[in-house]
């Protein structure tokens, strides 16, 4: 469908080809014509995206060091540095909307671009680094499964290689609850306390109820966003009960029962503003994710320079091989 109206090119001006690209579900690459508006939702939700991967790396670095055995050290630094990664392919997206790297760095550490809500909350036992495993991975993939067709080519790309990832990250996740739940008793204590803590704050990463959402209905429209924010929360839920009973936890919502009529689990009111809330900056732990993140910035300066400046001299010896 794409080569075919690609064919067609010359025949429709920009803007019709857009339509045509998206009305036939085929994808827009960085050098066609796209709609402002187009161009700054997705630098909006990309960026966004992106920092998120960046300062979810704080929940869980803060373990690698009191890891319980090597082997728990090992796997979490791997996925810590597969977050970093993501972060990189992310903003590498983003900058074929023209955006550069230093100004979204930039809008993060001023505190002026958002990130995900989660990452606000602290890790004060082993058992968080299985609950964000098995809560935080797990939504993130529900919600980034359909993002790997958004219409943006770049953007899918991404996202093929970032979810393949973060279903290893979810199985670790597991992995470590299951393992506490098969220990003592004041491990398996741990784990549900983790459960209890995360529980929520995983159901709000998929934004606000669909009726409150502002962008979805022209993300939706523009074939970014695949399903709406409750579609994905309620598909996250079912995944979980069997998971849950699997691990012997139970999931801290006193309403959540399975629907006969709609198959599938009603659950209970989220605590909306407490998102809000977290939103606005007055999470947990907003105000020292991004002082890390400002410091880390400040302190890795001279990297910065040192790398421009190595490749500056790099690419001034090789125009003085080529004039030769
Ligand atoms: N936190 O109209 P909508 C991960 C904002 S990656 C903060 O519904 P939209 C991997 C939203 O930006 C997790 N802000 O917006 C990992 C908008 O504000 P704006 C990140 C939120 O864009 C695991 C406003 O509310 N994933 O976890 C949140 O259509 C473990 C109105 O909302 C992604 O970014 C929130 N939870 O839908 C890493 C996935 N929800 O910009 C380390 C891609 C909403 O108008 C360890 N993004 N807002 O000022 C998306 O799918 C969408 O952007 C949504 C929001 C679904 C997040």
């Amino acid at each position: 469908m794409t080569t075919a109206l690609t064919a067609d090119a010359g025949t429709l001006d920009g803007e019709a080809m857009f339509d045509a690209l998206i009305e036939a579900d085929g994808r827009i690459e960085p050098r066609d014509w796209m709609p402002e508006a187009y161009r700054r939702t997705l630098i909006r939700q990309i960026s966004q995206h992106a920092h998120s991967e960046i300062i979810g790396m704080q929940p869980e670095g803060a373990w690698i060091t009191r890891a319980p055995s090597l082997k728990r050290k090992s796997i979490l630094l791997a996925k810590v540095q597969d977050e970093a990664g993501h972060g990189l392919y992310l903003y590498s997206a983003a900058q074929t909307l023209g955006i550069t790297r230093d100004e979204m760095t930039q809008q993060l550490v001023d505190g002026k671009a958002r990130y995900s809500s989660i990452f606000n909350y602290p890790t004060p036992t082993w058992a968080d680094m299985g609950a964000i495993g098995w809560l935080v991975d797990g939504a993130a993939i529900c919600n980034q499964v359909p993002l790997c067709r958004a219409s943006y080519g770049p953007y899918g790309r991404a996202m093929v290689r970032i979810c393949k990832e973060e279903s290893f990250h979810q199985r670790q996740g597991f992995e470590i609850l299951l393992t506490l739940m098969q220990g003592t008793e004041e491990q398996r204590e741990m784990a549900q306390d983790a459960v209890n803590r995360w529980y929520w704050p995983s159901l709000m990463m998929f934004g606000p109820p669909d009726d409150d959402s502002p962008n979805s209905a022209q993300s939706m429209a523009w074939n970014i966003k695949r399903f709406s924010n409750d579609d994905l929360r309620q598909r996250f839920v079912s995944m979980l009960v069997p998971q849950a009973a699997v691990l012997g936890v139970t999931l801290p919502d006193p309403d959540l029962r399975f629907n006969d009529e709609t198959g599938q689990y009603d659950m209970g009111e989220i605590d909306w503003t407490e998102f809000h809330e977290v939103l606005a900056g007055r999470g947990p732990l907003n105000t020292l994710r991004r002082q890390h993140r400002r410091e880390a910035h400040e302190e890795g300066a001279w990297v910065r320079e040192a790398a421009a400046a190595y490749a500056a001299k790099k690419n001034a010896a090789r125009t003085q091989t080529a004039a030769a």
